[in-house]
């Protein structure tokens, strides 16, 4: 049994070193990526007995990434593949005016073809959270209604559900996926999703707290939490309304820094901390996530501990 149960695809990152052109580059760096397995690593590192479910290809690249997970303390719950390929994304990194880009290589990857059966329903049963985003749904259809099941069957058994909007442009449009989420929020308690998602995506306005409620009367989430990048995040749960800043970092890699923030709060609430220091949890996680290469929290508990302590903005 877990506490933390997460599934979602995990692919390889291939980074060219800063400042360098993908188009030209002689050299990557390998990182392991993906937001439901950054989620289960950020709340591993913190304590929380954490696996992410997928379905990988049997070969090396497929090995390459259990082995990764396994190693940051996350059990692999993977359905071996004998066909399929482990998909790939490019993060290329310059300075301004050129900024970053995201390419994704990711077609063909086994998960997209997923069925209820090749989850391990019994483990997402026996789970305390069941944690999952946006980007599951967006692969393929099929996949938007496996992650429908997988979520119902949670919640049918108990488990909280919680998901992370993650709205990912270049795999489907803000249309497709409103249609979608609206489809599976009935069956989620505890909601993440970005104020630009909140309002692009689930077309919502007014201020984030009004978008938070307004979220939390049309689909009885008991917790919704709104991310607001520089400006931190605000959280409604059971209809009180908490407020958190982010902690400074020295940014050396952004990506996951959401995952973290979830993991953070996410491990706390597996612990009963309050929704208000499970929120500073949560962004102390993602500050310190920011200060490592990759896009997984390799973090402590004791390092978040003392940055809360010290307080945010
Ligand atoms: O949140 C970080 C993720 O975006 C990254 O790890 C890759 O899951 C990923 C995706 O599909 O973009």
């Amino acid at each position: 049994m877990s506490e933390l149960v997460t599934f979602g695809e995990t692919m390889l990152r291939l980074t060219p070193p800063r400042g360098h052109r993908l188009s030209r580059v002689d050299r990557l760096d390998v990182h392991v990526g993906g937001a439901e397995s950054n989620v289960a690593v950020g709340a591993a590192n913190l304590g929380v007995e954490a696996a992410w479910a997928s379905l990988l290809p049997a070969t090396d690249l497929g090995e390459r990434i259990a082995y990764a997970l396994r190693g940051e303390g996350v059990e692999p719950l993977v359905t071996w593949t004998e066909t399929g390929r482990v998909g790939t994304y490019y993060f290329e990194r310059g300075g301004m005016p050129r900024g970053r880009d995201v390419i994704y290589d990711r077609e063909g990857a086994p998960i997209r073809e997923a069925t209820p059966a090749d989850a391990p329903l019994d483990r997402i049963r026996d789970a305390e959270v069941f944690f999952t985003t946006g980007i599951t749904p967006a692969l393929s259809e099929g996949l938007a209604e496996t992650t429908g099941t997988l979520l119902e069957t949670a919640r049918d058994a108990g488990v909280t559900t919680a998901f992370d909007v993650n709205h990912r442009d270049k795999l489907w449009t803000p249309e497709t996926a409103r249609e979608t989420l609206a489809g599976l929020f009935p069956s989620v308690d505890v909601l993440f999703v970005a104020e630009r998602d909140a309002r692009e995506v689930l077309a919502l306005d007014g201020d984030a707290e009004r978008m938070a409620r307004d979220l939390a009367a049309e689909y009885g989430f008991e917790t919704v939490v709104v991310t607001l990048g520089e400006e931190g995040a605000i959280a409604v749960h059971d209809g009180t309304v908490s407020r958190q800043g982010t902690f400074p970092a020295d940014t050396v890699d952004p990506l996951g820094s959401g995952d973290a923030f979830a993991s953070g709060f996410l491990a706390e609430r597996l612990d009963g901390t309050p929704v208000p220091d499970a929120m500073a949890y949560g962004a102390a996680t993602a500050a310190l996530k920011r200060t490592v290469e990759g896009d997984m929290a390799r973090v402590s508990p004791a390092e978040v501990r003392a940055l809360v302590e010290e307080g945010g903005k």
